[in-house]
């Protein structure tokens, strides 16, 4: 039985702001673009509880920020102070897990399921995680408890902040059923309107839709929604760069859309993946490439090739195939990254098969 613990930062820039000055605590802050008095361009990252109560999110215009508070503090994002607490959150998060998955700068899965027996275990060790994230690190996060990703998200999600909720496994559906299908992975805006339009509105409608009928709304997406309405989620909690591989990452001076641009980059460090490969006399059988967006949302994409190769030409292709729906999203891309994993000696290899 697998137990996925999902923890997210609760108003994560804000938060770290106002733990290095106190005397925010109370006022409602926003960090991100210089609002200028109202004339500023540019969107707010984040702000605290307090701001969220004038109606102020992520992403929002600052000008529009500016006019539904404009006694807020609003302050500049200090990237490399969030990067450092997160790296410290993210080192004790590990510690709890026999697999961590960071996927952006303030939350992560942990596969705890070696670590507990059963929930009432995984409560305890939740609970312990968020004193240690609290003691050490003076910030609050919230926790979430399932039996995949998908449910640990969302539950993480329910109570925030400082929240900890659990789903167990037969309290799956009673949890899911009533959520709106936005909540869903995949589901952004466009896909929620066309559900709605088919008068898909609610986790429930959706497991009671007929699986032909999502086949011919959403083509290849429909057995995602065909599962995760039913709460089933199978995907494994994958730990980033494992010392098995070879890979680069590169982040962008500007956040970019440029396809050609991306690919230029990528080019770069395959030249530098392949040379790395030569020296060692590596061949690989699986490529992953990471994306992180301009939110810092970061999404891996792996493929496992047929048989072990040293071509890196197979490289590139992986690459341009696994940035095709990225390129599709409206945010622009911050980073990206590329790596080859399961190496194997060439020489221990024969004919393309690996010898013991
Ligand atoms: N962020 C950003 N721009 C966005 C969304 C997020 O710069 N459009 C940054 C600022 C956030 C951090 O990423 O602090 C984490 O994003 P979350 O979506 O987890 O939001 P918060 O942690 O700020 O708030 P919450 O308490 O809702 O998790
Ligand atoms: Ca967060
Ligand atoms: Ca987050």
């Amino acid at each position: 039985m697998r137990i996925i613990l999902h923890v997210d930062m609760d108003y994560f820039f804000a938060q770290v702001e106002e733990r290095e000055n106190p005397e925010l605590k109370g006022k409602p802050v926003v960090v991100g673009a210089d609002p200028k008095e109202g004339k500023g361009r540019g969107v707010v990252a984040t702000s605290n509880y307090v701001a969220r109560k004038f109606g102020i999110k992520s992403a929002m215009p600052i000008s529009t920020a500016w006019h539904k508070c404009p006694t807020a503090v609003f302050l500049p994002v200090n990237m490399s102070l969030y990067a450092e607490a997160s790296r410290a959150v993210m080192s004790i998060f590990r510690q709890y897990a026999n697999a961590f998955e960071q996927v952006s700068i303030d939350e992560a899965y942990l596969d705890i399921s070696n670590h507990v027996k059963n929930y009432e275990d995984a409560e305890e060790l939740a609970k312990k995680l968020k004193k240690e994230v609290l003691e050490k690190e003076k910030l609050t996060c919230s926790v979430g408890l399932g039996p995949n990703k998908l449910i640990s998200k969302i539950a993480a999600g329910e109570r925030k902040p400082d929240g900890l909720t659990i789903v167990k496994p037969d309290e799956v559906h009673a949890f899911l059923n009533p959520k709106k299908v936005g909540i869903l992975y995949g589901v952004g805006p466009k896909t929620e309107e066309h559900l709605n339009r088919v008068g898909i509105f609610t986790v429930e409608d959706l497991s009671k839709t007929p699986k032909q009928i999502l086949l011919d709304e959403f083509g290849s997406f429909a057995e995602d929604l065909y599962l995760m309405s039913r709460g089933i989620d199978n995907r494994e909690v994958v730990e980033e760069w494992v010392t098995k591989s070879i890979g680069r990452q590169f982040t962008f001076d500007k956040d970019t859309k440029n396809k050609r641009f991306i690919m230029a980059m990528i080019d770069d460090m395959i030249r530098e993946i392949y040379r790395e490969l030569r020296e060692q006399d590596f061949v690989f059988k699986n490529v992953v490439l990471k994306v992180r967006y301009e939110d810092f949302e970061t999404h891996t994409k792996s493929k496992t090739l047929e048989d072990y190769t040293d071509n890196v030409k197979k490289i590139r292709l992986v690459a341009e195939e696994s940035l095709e729906p990225f390129m599709k999203d409206e945010r622009k891309i911050r980073l990206v990254g590329i790596s080859v994993h399961s190496l194997a000696d060439k020489k221990t290899l024969k004919k393309g098969k690996l010898i013991a």
